[in-house]
């Protein structure tokens, strides 16, 4: 039987809420397309401590297939991450205080990974099911593209995740409200939304070659 590993991040930057959690724990111990157990776990908004929650959960879970989800507050779409980079420059302090400024995540690691996950037919999946979907060229340099590293140095070298990679979300609408302009979308819509992702990992074997490149 398959394992997936979904995880979602704590509450940062004074929100009270996050997206991200709030999503994938309606996910807990639930089976995809039949087969697939779903594991959920929460991880802390914390460089360093993230990557180590995050590679003790690899290791007793041994999924086939992970996908770290984030918040992006700001961003309109679910955004399919493309390439997570060696870097920390943090703009704000993490949960425990932490501020690092050019810091190489992993200092024998390569300058950046590739999302293993099929990130054009999933965008095009989720538009074609009336979700805002894009391929986003970064993750950041803030904690969630530091996780995103962790995630893709480990399953570079492991043979048993088979697909993994980065999901930035929206903010939900009450946390929008503080942030008036910002865009956001229905956890509703945003469930529905994680479930075609977590399908089309499982079903879609080689990428679509679909344009989503941009200019600047
Ligand atoms: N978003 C932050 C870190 C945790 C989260 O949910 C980020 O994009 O780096």
């Amino acid at each position: 039987m398959p394992h997936i590993l979904l995880t979602g991040f704590e509450p940062f930057n004074n929100e009270i809420t996050n997206p991200a959690w709030e999503v994938v724990k309606l996910f807990k111990d639930k089976k995809i397309l039949a087969n697939h157990t779903v594991h959920i776990a929460q991880l802390p908004c914390e460089f360093g401590q993230s990557n180590t929650v995050l590679t003790t959960l690899l290791a007793q879970i041994q999924p086939e297939i992970v996908i770290c989800v984030g918040q992006a507050g700001g961003r309109v779409d679910i955004s399919l991450e493309r390439i997570a980079i060696n870097i920390d420059d943090a703009r704000i302090p993490d949960n425990a205080g932490a501020q690092p400024i050019d810091q190489s995540i992993v200092p024998e690691g390569p300058a950046a990974y590739f999302s293993t996950l099929p990130i054009k037919a999933i965008v095009k999946n989720l538009r074609d099911n009336g979700i805002p979907a894009s391929v986003s060229q970064t993750a950041g340099t803030y904690v969630c593209n530091h996780v995103f590293y962790g995630l893709m140095h480990y399953a570079n070298k492991s043979s048993q995740i088979l697909r993994a990679g980065f999901v930035h979300i929206p903010y939900l609408p009450n946390q929008a409200c503080a942030h008036p302009g910002a865009a956001s979308m229905a956890l509703e819509q945003m469930k529905k939304a994680l479930n075609l992702v977590l399908e089309t990992s499982i079903t879609q074997v080689n990428d679509l070659k679909l344009g989503a490149g941009t200019t600047h």
